[in-house]
């Protein structure tokens, strides 16, 4: 394996990989999204401020909760039909990973998919996640396979990808990430992806079907209260790093099924009427009690909303193969 690590910048973008008002860098941008978020009606935060250091590491054992069944169904589904999806990037092509993770969804499909001489393009802003994609995929020796990892934003990744008229590329968009784009920012994040591919590349995409509410309850208010703390950690964060005086106390962890809206908010509710203050972004707030701050929506699908959200991007769907117990569904689309 061979790996080559290139460096993209990740500055002014929310959770949905769109620019938001003012944006600046890092600590910065965070303030600056910090007051610009926490200012709107409802008030709320964008999501990808989720993925600090504790963040993520929640978010990982998020996944291991057996009431989370996104990452095991993905991940069953990959390795039941690798030799399906290997033929799209057969003949030395390439396989473009958004958002790594931890590497073992890719590691799965190129393990079972055998296809030898394969270039692996990882993007996620997390170096740490691309350490462990890079370290994954380094115990898949026999396929002689080469890794270029780019941290960077979604966005920046695809843009940075050099051209390749010579290869098939499959891009993959896992573990229904799309799920935390608003309906316009899931088009608009579609018209990104099908501008980075030519026709006859192909579109890797896992979605998380809709299901009994009570399925989704226990997967986004789990009862061992790990998806509490991951949703809380935002405060703690906004504490550390924003010097904000949030007393985590005074706030209650809500998951919320708003069915109009096929999507699952997560939210934080104060439990008093409280005044907290975000020293770095320069404001101060008062919250109601029982007033919520909305820090994510994760929209679910019907196996035929996919199609009908991908489609007009400029692909055709080709497969899709569905966990019915799990309600998820990983879809395969060519570019045209
Ligand atoms: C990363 N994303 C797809 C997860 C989801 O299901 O929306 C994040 C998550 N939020 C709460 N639990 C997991």
């Amino acid at each position: 394996m061979t790996r080559d690590v290139s460096f993209e910048g990740s500055a002014g973008r929310d959770a949905t990989g769109q620019r938001f008002p003012g944006a600046r860098e890092d600590r910065g941008e965070f303030a600056e999204a910090a007051r610009f978020y926490l200012q709107l009606e409802p008030r709320q935060l964008p999501s990808r401020f989720l993925y600090d250091a504790l963040g993520s590491a929640l978010f990982d054992a998020i996944c291991h909760l057996p009431w989370y069944r996104i990452t095991r169904a993905e991940l069953a589904l990959l390795q039941r039909h690798a030799v399906a999806i290997g033929q799209t990037f057969q003949d030395g092509g390439r396989v473009v990973e958004l958002g790594c993770g931890s590497g073992e969804k890719l590691a799965a499909l190129l393990t079972h998919a055998e296809v030898p001489g394969v270039h692996a393009h990882l993007i996620d802003l997390s170096d740490a996640a691309l350490g462990r994609s890079v370290q994954a995929l380094s115990a898949i020796e026999a396929l002689d396979l080469r890794v270029t990892t780019h941290q960077a934003t979604y966005e920046d990744g695809l843009l940075a990808l050099p051209a390749d008229d010579a290869h098939p590329t499959l891009l993959a968009f896992l573990g229904s990430n799309i799920g935390n784009f608003d309906p316009p920012g899931a088009s608009a994040f579609l018209d990104l992806m099908r501008a980075a591919v030519r026709p006859r590349d192909y579109l890797l995409l896992g979605a998380d079907l809709v299901k009994p509410e009570r399925e989704l309850l226990l997967a986004y208010d789990d009862p061992l209260g790990l998806t509490a703390a991951f949703n809380k950690n935002l405060l703690l964060r906004m504490n550390a790093e924003l010097g904000a005086d949030f007393d985590l106390s005074r706030f209650t962890h809500r998951a919320v099924w708003n069915p109009a809206a096929s999507r699952v908010e997560m939210h934080l509710v104060s439990l008093a009427e409280q005044e907290v203050g975000v020293a770095d972004a320069e404001f101060r707030f008062r919250l109601q009690d029982g007033e919520t701050i909305w820090t994510e929506s994760s929209y679910k699908y019907e196996p035929a909303s996919i199609r009908e959200l991908v489609e007009p991007a400029g692909f055709v769907q080709r497969n899709q193969w569905i966990d019915e117990a799990a309600r998820f569904a990983l879809t395969l689309f060519e570019a045209v």
